[in-house]
């Protein structure tokens, strides 16, 4: 039994449906710059979300899926490492501007949550495999510049070299505010999110998406619709939770159980 120290966050579909309303957008529009026919529908995108990170996926994509759209193997440039790396920066940039623009907002209950950790004195960080400049911009434009200082820590991208589901990015973050898996409750909302997590030996709270609602949630502590919010009751779909939208009290009650 241990008392609540820190949350840490997912980014990606658990703090706002950036997957298809950020991500894909910016991919798709790099990809236009660029000169290329590529055009990621939402289908294939959710399909393309096995595997995680923005480098990783384009491969992923070249290597299991042009074919089959273009009817022959892409033929890799000179440095396809560069070429990977050009298209993923521009993706970045174009995504930067999606959230300037206001595009996409937080998930329902997320800034109560955030607000509430705050007032309790409760430590937060951030583990995501998304890249550093996309975790601030996401921030900055919904809660403000400061709110990034909220985060102790914002362990994100290339930071280890093993993205999810492998552990590495929890084990990074828990090991950098010098706390036990223990002390420490995660949020996250995909099954290569719950891996990892899981894998470092933390306790998981689920928000499922329209990407991540038929996915694999054993080993879940608690499997909810979203936060909810005191008009706006979550349903509870693995687990049990008692009060009608996510508090620190829930938190407190499954580091306990
Ligand atoms: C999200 C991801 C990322 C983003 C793309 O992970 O899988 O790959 O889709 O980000 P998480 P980059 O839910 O853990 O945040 O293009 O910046 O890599
Ligand atoms: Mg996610």
């Amino acid at each position: 039994m241990s008392q609540l120290e820190a949350l840490i966050f997912d980014v990606d579909g658990t703090l706002s449906e950036t997957e298809r309303d950020g991500h894909l957008v910016a991919f798709n529009l790099a990809f236009k710059e660029a000169g290329l026919d590529w055009d990621w529908s939402v289908a294939l995108y959710g399909q393309l979300l096995a595997v995680t990170g923005g480098k990783e996926r384009i491969r992923y994509y070249l290597n299991d899926f042009y074919q089959d759209e273009h009817g022959e193997a892409f033929t890799e440039p000179k440095d396809f490492d560069a070429f990977v790396a050009e298209l993923h920066a521009s993706k970045t940039r174009f995504y930067v501007q999606l959230m300037e623009n206001g595009a996409v907002p937080l998930r329902v209950g997320v800034v109560r949550l955030l607000q509430e950790a705050r007032d309790a004195g409760v430590r937060m960080a951030i583990a995501t495999t998304t890249t550093p400049a996309n975790v601030s911009a996401l921030l900055t434009n919904t809660l403000g510049a400061e709110s990034i200082d909220w985060f102790e820590v914002i362990a994100a991208g290339d930071i280890v070299p093993a993205k999810k589901p492998a552990p590495d990015i929890y084990l990074y973050a828990i090991e950098k505010m010098n706390l036990k898996a223990e002390q420490c409750l995660v949020f996250e909302d995909s099954y290569n999110g719950l891996l990892s997590s899981n894998g470092a030996g933390l306790k998981t709270v689920v928000t499922i998406n329209d990407y991540t609602s038929d996915h694999d949630f054993t080993g879940a502590a608690l499997v909810l619709s979203d936060f909810g919010e005191p008009d706006q009751p979550m349903e509870v779909l693995q687990g049990q939770c008692d009060e009608p939208y996510f508090n620190l009290q829930s938190a407190q009650k499954i580091l306990q159980a």
